[in-house]
């Protein structure tokens, strides 16, 4: 028996099939290497490859009634949520015409009725690897590889997300751009490495400091730092950004060639709307424009 806590880490596969005895069937060969999902309709199979976490491979019966497989694969494939998600067809239809439109709906692969059973199971393996592969790659692609926070091409797809999720649920949106002060000095004199260090120390600070879930902070890039703030407005976001440069104030980092204090600082501009009005890239330019004040009224401060 597996501990629940290995069964955690077991790559699931959903089983979509209206016929119990072919979902018994998969789900015996499948069982002792996959969390094993089932769906008897192609309604439920769209229910279940929403849910979290979402499966790492779907076999997917084609004929249903109701929805059928080709429909559902074509509704996964619409929905951000499940497009990335490989499908299978295994079905009974085995002309070649029928394989061509399972695969031009953009299955990854074919397996046909009876089942070969090694040959589902190679299948198998060999889909759910490529994705967690591709999985690795994103989340390598989104991660900045010094401080191990999300970057700005992580930060720019989450505030694309959270201003339609914003609009569409009338609440706010804030950001809030951070700049350590006097960083050059700063590597002058303590070396660059003790600079990446310094930098690292900074995300840690400020990631510790974020407690909602929602809220999230990403390295912008050189000593830059971005937090996104959903459902928060300007008050909100000026209470939490002063946190913030407390919070890095606290690691009390000398700096003995700062201007504006005997230790590492951050300033910070905070801009926050009620999407649609604004843009994305407005929001970005007003925090950027705050930063700018923060910085010319003598740093270590937050401006909205
Ligand atoms: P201000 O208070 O106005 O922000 O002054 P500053 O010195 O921080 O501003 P400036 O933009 O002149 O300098 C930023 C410095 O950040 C220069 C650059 O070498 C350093 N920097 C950027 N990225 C990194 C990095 O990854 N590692 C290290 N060690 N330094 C970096
Ligand atoms: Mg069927
Ligand atoms: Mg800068
Ligand atoms: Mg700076």
């Amino acid at each position: 028996m597996s501990s629940p806590d290995s069964e955690d880490l077991l790559p699931s596969v959903l089983i979509v099939d209206d016929m119990p005895a072919n979902i018994r069937v998969l789900a015996d060969t499948l069982k002792s290497d996959y969390r094993v999902r089932v769906a008897t309709s192609g309604v439920k199979a769209l229910e279940v490859a929403v849910a979290d976490p979402p499966p790492d491979l779907i076999l997917l019966d084609v004929m249903m009634p109701g929805m059928d497989g080709y429909e559902v694969c074509r509704r996964l494939r619409d929905d951000p949520r499940t497009s990335a998600i490989p499908v299978i067809f295994v079905t009974a239809k085995n002309e070649a015409e029928e394989e061509a439109h399972g695969l031009s709906l953009g299955a990854v692969d074919y397996i046909t009725k009876p089942f070969h059973l090694p040959i589902v199971r190679a299948r198998v393996r060999t889909h759910v690897n490529l994705k967690r592969k591709t999985d690795l790659l994103d989340s390598l692609a989104s991660l900045d590889g010094l401080t191990h926070i999300p970057n700005r091409r992580r930060f720019d797809e989450w505030l694309q997300q959270e201003w339609a999720r914003a609009a569409r649920e009338g609440t706010s949106l804030a950001v809030a751009m951070l700049d350590v002060d006097s960083f050059k000095p700063y590597n002058d004199h303590y070396g660059h490495g003790r600079g990446d260090e310094c930098l690292r120390r900074v995300a840690d600070a400020l990631r510790t400091r974020l407690q909602r879930p929602a809220d999230v902070v990403a390295r912008y890039g050189g000593e830059e730092f971005v937090l996104l703030l959903p459902d928060t407005d300007a008050e909100g976001a000026l209470t939490l950004a002063d946190a913030c440069r407390a919070a890095v104030s606290a690691l009390r980092i000398p700096h003995d060639y700062s201007g504006a204090a005997d230790h590492v600082t951050v300033s910070i501009g905070v801009a926050a709307t009620r999407p649609p009005s604004d843009s994305p890239s407005l929001l970005l330019a007003r925090a950027d424009e705050a930063l700018y004040r923060a910085k010319s009224e003598g740093r270590n401060r937050v401006c909205a």
